[in-house]
């Protein structure tokens, strides 16, 4: 069965090859700017952010994206009702996720113990808590400038506000909206360089022939191609997306700011008692039908496991945000 909806998946997008956009380096400058595409960071240890620019997009899939991507109808519903996000000034947002190192400085400071008290992760197949992982050690290969994975959304959350601290900036998590805005770069197709998932290994990490070498037995693996990663990746090593961007897709999922809502038209939960918060991107632990633009899902926030991390927004200093509805 698989192998015949691998070969569909050759014959419908076999052809749909997208040469990605390689958008011009910029050196990092400190301060606001106000042109999109700049990236600049407060402090050296500080997050890469970018600028986003202003502008315009649909939010959500379409009926015929899910189900030629063969998505359960309750994940897929999640995407709905396809709706228009405008956003009236350009932002700023990490251009990686938040690293391994730029959290190590962070639970340093703060002596943050609780984040070395164990993590979710995958042990050659085994999904579950093991007590002595951490961001330190999520069990598998990492260098200092892999995202920060076993991070809880509480911990993001600290992560940010200490930021705010330290640099004198105001740092946040990034809004559900402006991740989909980002990670679209201008693009309605399911993923940033079309809709092909036969060369999803060219441009992002998810659960391929590497994942399934290291996590044997575990069922969500494409075996189509090969990214080199059974965990997670650098964040300079897969291209970057149209706005600058990486990793938008697979990696690390990463946590938003929002709490969780089934459907965009549903009534916004009350923050103060948030039980769900959003992640986004999909990683290294899933199947390509996973790493779409709209995907959504929920964790609780005190979740932590070896496949979520996170990136922050920073707004300016003035007092008006930069983004609207
Ligand atoms: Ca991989
Ligand atoms: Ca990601």
């Amino acid at each position: 069965m698989r192998g015949f909806f691998l070969i569909g998946l050759v014959m419908l997008f076999g052809c749909a090859g997208v040469k990605p956009t390689t958008p011009t380096p910029t050196t990092p400058t400190s301060g606001y700017p106000a042109e999109s595409g700049r990236s600049f960071r407060d402090q050296s240890w500080a997050p890469e952010l970018v600028m986003i620019p202003a502008g315009r997009f649909m939010m959500g899939s379409t009926e015929e994206e899910t189900t030629r991507e063969k998505r359960a109808p309750e994940p897929a519903g999640f995407e709905r009702p396809l709706h228009e996000v405008v956003f009236s000034k350009p932002f700023a947002i990490g251009k990686y996720d938040v690293t391994v190192a730029e959290f190590d400085r962070f639970v340093k400071a703060t002596d943050r113990q609780s984040v070395l008290e164990g993590c979710t992760v995958d042990d050659h197949g085994k999904w579950g808590m093991q007590t002595n992982r951490s961001y330190r050690d999520p069990l598998f290969a990492q260098t200092d400038q892999h995202p920060a994975v076993c991070v809880t959304w509480n911990d993001a959350a600290a992560y940010a506000a200490w930021l705010t601290k330290e640099t004198g900036h105001r740092y946040r998590l990034v809004r559900e909206e402006e991740w989909e805005y980002a990670a679209r770069a201008g693009t309605t197709t399911a993923r940033w360089w079309g809709d092909s998932t036969t060369d999803l290994c060219r441009y992002a990490n998810g659960a391929d022939r590497s994942f399934d070498r290291d996590n044997p037995g575990d069922a969500q693996a494409n075996l189509t191609c090969d990214d080199g990663y059974g965990g997670t990746n650098p964040g300079k090593h897969f291209p970057a997306n149209p706005f600058g961007l990486h990793d938008m897709l697979g990696n690390a999922w990463q946590w938003t700011g929002e709490c969780f809502r089934e459907r965009y038209d549903a009534p916004l939960p009350d923050e103060a008692q948030c039980k769900r918060r959003v992640i986004r991107g999909g990683s290294w632990h899933n199947y390509p039908n996973v790493l779409r633009s709209a995907n959504r899902f929920w964790l609780a926030p005190t979740n932590r496991s070896s496949s979520i991390g996170f990136r922050v927004a920073r707004d300016p200093d003035a007092s008006n945000t930069p983004s609207s509805k």
